[in-house]
């Protein structure tokens, strides 16, 4: 018997952490894969709530209550999804650029990549380009994730970019793009190796990039 799990996603689009942590629980126990929870149900919950606040149906304070339901989901999805992977891919830096806070997207590209092993450097949200190429430098990364989410912080990825050539990295590490408002077309503008709209397949991308496919 198929079921269906749409109270969840009702959970995140009303912000009720408790009532979405119950249904991922059941939806677990259904025999339902952390991944099928996170595309089919999370992300759609998170997409009604965003819709609504376009409508001027929501407010921010809406949007905050539904990213920490999702954030509780996560929270209960990320170790199942790691698992006991023993290869190493290669090294992810990845963050939220300058002047951005949304962070639900890049964490859920970072607990893709570490669950597909990849070792992964979260340096977090709001950064500058200074603390990407230290990261990037620090580590000997193979990978820059830049993610964005709003159309005035999105240009930031450019200055990311630019920086990475002035301190002499570009040539070493691989830059890939994604969030709500970028397109391949921006990724080819700004001089970045990819973009891809979702988790799934910026794993799949990231190992083209390196050759490891
Ligand atoms: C939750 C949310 C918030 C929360 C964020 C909580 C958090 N901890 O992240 C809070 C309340 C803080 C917030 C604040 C704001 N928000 Co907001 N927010 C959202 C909302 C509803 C959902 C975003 C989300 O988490 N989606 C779910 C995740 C899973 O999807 P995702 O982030 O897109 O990530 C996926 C892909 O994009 C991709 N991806 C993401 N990053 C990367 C990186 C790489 C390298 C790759 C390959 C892929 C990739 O993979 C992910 C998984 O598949 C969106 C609406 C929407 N539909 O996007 C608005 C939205 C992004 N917010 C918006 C706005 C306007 C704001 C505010 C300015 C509101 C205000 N007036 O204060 C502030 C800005 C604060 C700031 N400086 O950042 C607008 C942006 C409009 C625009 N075009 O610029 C949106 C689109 C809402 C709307 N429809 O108007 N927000």
């Amino acid at each position: 018997m198929i079921m269906k799990f749409d109270s969840l996603t009702t959970a995140i689009a009303d912000g009720k952490l408790e009532s979405a942590v119950e249904n991922v629980n059941l939806a677990l126990k259904a025999g339902l894969n952390p991944q099928t929870i996170i595309s089919d149900y999370l992300i759609l919950g998170m997409e009604q709530i965003g819709q609504r606040f376009s409508e001027g149906k929501a407010y921010v304070p809406n949007l905050l209550m539904s990213g920490r339901a999702m954030k509780g989901c996560l929270e209960i999805l990320r170790p199942l999804m790691i698992g006991e992977v023993s290869v190493s891919y290669g090294k992810v830096v990845i963050g939220t650029v300058k002047g951005d806070l949304h962070d639900i997207g890049k964490n859920l590209v970072a607990t893709m990549f570490e669950g597909c092993g990849f070792e992964v450097i979260n340096v977090g949200i709001d950064v500058s380009s200074d603390k990407f190429i230290e990261a990037v430098k620090e580590n000997n990364a193979d990978i820059l994730c830049l993610s964005a989410l709003l159309t005035t912080t999105m240009t930031y990825m450019e200055e990311v970019i630019k920086a990475l050539d002035v301190a002499g990295l570009r040539q070493q590490v691989k830059v890939m793009i994604g969030g709500a408002p970028l397109s391949e077309s921006f990724a080819k503008q700004i001089g970045a190796d990819a973009y891809t709209s979702d988790a799934n397949s910026a794993i799949l991308k990231a190992k083209q990039l390196l050759g490891v496919a």
